[in-house]
């Protein structure tokens, strides 16, 4: 009899293990996701370096990235709209009067990480002839599209964005305020730059027409602007 209980008691722990190292313990992990994630980042923090250095980028992913992610989360807590997908959060809170909080946080959490994959190290310089050619097609050069580019984030007076969007198939340079996102006007984006203070300051200071262009020259990826068309 002891020596039944023994083998049972065996059969039982062995299959515990077993389960806990299959993962079984995974829906409980499962419950805990937060709505927003913060992905980590495509690339080591000093990657981007002389153009953006590790400690802009720390502070921009590590400190302003994070707390929109947690505001956002602690936010959809007690929303009902937590379940639905980011994009849909935006487009659900935009323009809202009472939703404005949920919204700046949401949107500036996408933004940031749709931002990270805009860049890469040794990017940068003219794109692939795919998107080459869109660009010759929409803004008559390379040249043209990248000096429209670094005034319209020179004009944005404040904190805000710049983006490369496709409108209807054609493609357009957009500038948004704050954490304003172009999907809320059915526009598609395919690249954006964070013209806030504190995506350059503590490189460029006030040169924010530097920090663009050397975006535009070495650091675009323009692979990932190509696959958002
Ligand atoms: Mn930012």
């Amino acid at each position: 009899m002891f020596q039944m209980l023994k083998k049972v008691s065996c059969v039982v722990m062995t299959l515990f293990i077993t389960a806990f190292l299959l993962g079984v313990h995974q829906p409980v992990c499962a419950q805990e996701k937060k709505p927003i994630i913060q992905e980590p980042l495509p690339y080591s923090q000093n990657a981007l370096e002389p153009f953006i250095s590790s400690y802009t980028l720390g502070f921009h992913y590590g400190k302003h990235h994070a707390a929109y992610v947690d505001k956002a989360n602690e936010l959809l807590e007690k929303s009902p709209l937590a379940k639905q997908p980011v994009e849909e959060i935006i487009k659900a809170t935009a323009g809202k009067a009472d939703q404005t909080i949920l919204f700046n946080n949401v949107a500036q959490a996408w933004n940031h990480s749709f931002f990270w994959k805009c860049l890469k190290a040794q990017g940068g310089g003219k794109p692939g002839e795919k998107l080459a050619k869109l660009i010759d097609e929409n803004f008559g050069s390379f040249d043209k599209f990248k000096e429209e580019f670094i005034n319209a984030g020179k004009a944005q007076f404040g904190s805000g964005w710049v983006w490369l969007v496709s409108d209807g198939g054609k493609l357009k340079i957009v500038k948004t305020p704050n954490a304003d996102n172009p999907i809320v006007n059915n526009q598609k984006p395919l690249f954006v730059v964070d013209v806030w203070e504190h995506s350059y300051y503590l490189d460029y200071q006030n040169r924010r027409p530097d920090y663009i262009k050397a975006i535009l020259e070495h650091l675009a990826n323009w692979e990932f602007v190509t696959s958002n068309l």
